[in-house]
């Protein structure tokens, strides 16, 4: 049993709490198992009435997921293993969005990449001001996974777009405009709520208790800037891969636009295969439009990115040395051939029979 998070009970209330505070809650497989375990459990045990998913420490609920270690697993030939931590994450946020009992996830700090996945697929998000949000990895030469799209689809694609190209934080009102959090609630309201959501869990029926709690602390919504400005960069965003979307950009900064500036910046220094895998993968969601389907998705395009060099020499420059200078293979937008990338795809395309039968 690891000590890297709390599975316990207060009352009728699940509770788990991640515990890695010094590498900000990051996920090991060990945690995922654990988590996914207790959740098997309880979704059968007529004591607990709903979940409770917290992070120790003031910096977050969760960093993101394991990388070193995925990278390890490859440099050292376990690629089987890396396809098997993914597998094993992708399956936690599968159950977590499909639960039958709420789960309520506290969304303080950083919650990034494998946070998002941990937190966001819950029945009820709740921020602070002090949040940020962000998927990174085009940073490391991977892509957004733990199926964000199933939630990002439902938002505007130039917003989800904008938001996963760029890996750019983003406060707790954007993250509400993106589907990514429910309420933002004051930091030094946390405790009280979490007392208040333990005894909700003893109520006749725990959805409206929970939801009363939380609209009794919830501030107003303040405005959400991040996806302000990718609105008025929406024209940008229908390129037809991100090649076309990084033109388009560069173009609107080269005549002066701030925003257009900021985000193509942002993207410019990514991993340009990542940024085609993140687009592309992106785009197949919101056809897909199912939570099992896109997490199908994920482990395939997981597998593959993840034996590619970009993503090894990515946790490298970030994570390892720290050096934030990456080298990129390829290392342009126009060399990155997209062939390997949409034969990954291309077997999650639901009218793939179709297009089979007619070629
Ligand atoms: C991009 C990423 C990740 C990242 C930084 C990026 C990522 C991730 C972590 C991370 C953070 C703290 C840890 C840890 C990992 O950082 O996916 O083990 O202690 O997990 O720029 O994608």
């Amino acid at each position: 049993m690891t000590t890297e998070v709390g599975i316990g009970t207060e009352g009728r209330a699940g509770i788990i709490t991640l515990n890695r505070e010094k590498a900000i809650n990051a996920l090991t497989g060990e945690m995922i198992a654990a988590i996914s375990a207790a959740l098997a459990r309880w979704a059968d045990d007529p004591n607990v009435t709903l979940v409770l998913v917290e992070g120790r420490g003031e910096k977050g609920l969760c960093a993101g997921g394991d990388v070193r270690a995925v990278r390890d697993m490859v440099l050292s030939g376990r690629s089987e293993a890396a396809r098997a931590y993914f597998t094993l994450e992708y399956r936690m946020n599968g159950l977590i969005a499909t639960y039958k009992k709420p789960i309520v996830a506290f969304q303080h700090g950083f919650v990034m990449g494998g946070g998002i996945g941990l937190s966001s697929h819950a029945r009820y998000r709740i921020a602070t001001p002090a949040s940020r949000f962000a998927m990174p990895e085009a940073a490391i030469g991977f892509f957004c996974d733990v199926g964000v799209n199933a939630i990002l689809y439902q938002t505007a694609e130039h917003r989800a777009l904008a938001f996963l190209l760029s890996g750019m934080q983003v406060e707790a009102a954007d993250a509400v405009a993106l589907g990514l959090a429910d309420a933002v609630v004051p930091e030094a309201e946390l405790g009280t709520l979490r007392g208040r959501v333990i005894e909700a869990a003893l109520a006749a029926d725990p959805d409206t208790a929970i939801a009363a709690i939380i609209g009794g602390v919830a501030l107003d919504q303040e405005a959400a800037g991040f996806c302000a400005a990718a609105d008025t960069l929406r024209l940008a965003f229908e390129g037809q891969s991100a090649a076309d979307i990084l033109a388009n950009l560069a173009s609107l900064a080269g005549e002066g636009d701030p925003a257009a500036s900021a985000l193509y910046q942002a993207m410019a220094a990514h991993c340009p295969t990542s940024l085609e895998a993140i687009a592309q993968s992106h785009r197949l969601a919101r056809r897909l439009r199912s939570v099992p389907a896109i997490l199908a998705m994920d482990t395939e395009l997981a597998a593959f990115m993840a034996g590619r060099s970009d993503f090894a020499e990515g946790v490298r420059a970030v994570l390892v040395d720290k050096d934030r200078a990456p080298r990129w293979s390829p290392a342009t937008m126009a060399e990155v051939g997209s062939d390997a990338l949409e034969r990954v795809l291309d077997s999650h395309r639901p009218w793939r029979a179709l297009m089979v039968r007619s070629s």
